[in-house]
């Protein structure tokens, strides 16, 4: 059965406004290759037209901004031997990343729900990054072996102290108001005032943002900051598992079950890729990650992750032992 006859990508102008809908609610607005080449077409449309002053980004349905990639795809792909067709979709997602980061324009992304992966990847790179109470940020990769991608190679390893690799490492789920302090989100406006800021930034002023912005409480970030610096400021994850177990605290146990389950060989490439990250640009960090792509796509892992987390849902994988990431950077 047809799944209905909307466009995945609503893309208009509205006023002064070019407006960009994620429209595939039913998969959480996860990215497929049309929703890119639809958010890819709308880029170089509203970069060229002088009437749109600025771009405000959504998700459909009221429970998502964006989960993420649609990687249950992806392996299908990967199973095939369908080397072609995944690099088609990592090349034209990160290519739209890059074109945000470029994008001359104010890049709202209006952020009401769960924001993961792909999601990340459409809206960090822009100007204003709004969050609401009900928004959740996460970079889950490990959990499906795949690593912190969409250029989160570049932005991670600039988050304070160890910030950067606790979020990539164990896939932590930020709130508004945490992703705020985290740095991820540039602004919190609280959902009931969503409408009215989305109207207003009609008007082509993105500075309207400044004023429907709330200061953020600190919150359970704030809370555990100098634990996450404590532990996860390291670059291997025998130097984290060694803090996390001297803190001999029920966050800290909770961060060791995290890992046990995560899998190790993503764990290892996710560490390497963030400290390689350090020192390259955006266009750099995007490479880095295309060509990693190509082989952990094809390491058993990854199929097995998806599986897990995606198509069955048991949330039992059975993970390889730990390659040696080396081999996998190439
Ligand atoms: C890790 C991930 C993803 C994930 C879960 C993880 C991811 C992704 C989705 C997702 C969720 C709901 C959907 C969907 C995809 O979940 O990248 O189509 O309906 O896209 O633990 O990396």
């Amino acid at each position: 059965m047809a799944e209905t006859a909307e466009p995945s990508i609503v893309a208009r102008r509205e006023g002064a406004a070019g407006t960009i809908l994620m429209n595939r609610p039913r998969a959480l607005n996860a990215l497929d290759v049309p929703m890119i080449a639809g958010i890819a077409a709308a880029i170089s449309d509203i970069r060229d037209d002088p009437a749109v002053r600025l771009v405000v980004l959504e998700g459909a349905g009221g429970r998502a901004f964006c989960a993420g990639g649609d990687v249950r795809r992806i392996r299908e792909l990967a199973l095939a031997g369908d080397a072609a067709g995944v690099e088609e979709f990592f090349a034209s997602e990160y290519a739209v990343n890059r074109a945000i980061a470029e994008f001359p324009k104010p890049w709202i992304s209006l952020i009401d729900g769960v924001c993961m992966g792909g999601g990340i990847g459409v809206s960090v790179h822009g100007s204003h990054r709004v969050v609401t109470e009900h928004a959740l940020l996460a970079m889950p990769e490990t959990a499906i072996a795949l690593f912190p991608d969409v250029g989160t190679s570049f932005v991670l390893p600039r988050l304070p102290g160890g910030l950067g690799n606790w979020l990539a490492l164990t896939g932590a789920r930020l709130k508004g108001a945490d992703a705020v302090e985290a740095g991820l989100a540039t602004h919190f406006v609280p959902r009931d005032q969503l409408p009215a800021l989305r109207a207003a930034l009609l008007q082509g002023d993105a500075g309207v943002v400044d004023r429907f912005a709330q200061p953020v409480p600190p919150g359970a970030v704030a809370a555990q900051r100098a634990a996450v610096d404590r532990c996860f400021a390291h670059d291997s994850l025998p130097a984290i598992r060694a803090a996390l177990a001297a803190e001999d605290s029920d966050w800290a146990r909770d961060q060791l079950a995290i890992l046990d389950r995560m899998s190790p060989t993503s764990m290892a490439v996710t560490l390497e890729l963030l400290r390689r990250g350090r020192a390259l640009d955006l266009p750099a960090c995007l490479a880095m990650e295309l060509a990693l792509t190509r082989r952990v796509t094809q390491h058993p892992d990854f199929a097995e992750g998806v599986r897990a987390v995606l198509v069955d849902k048991d949330n039992a994988p059975r993970w390889a032992p730990q390659a040696d990431p080396a081999t996998l950077f190439g």
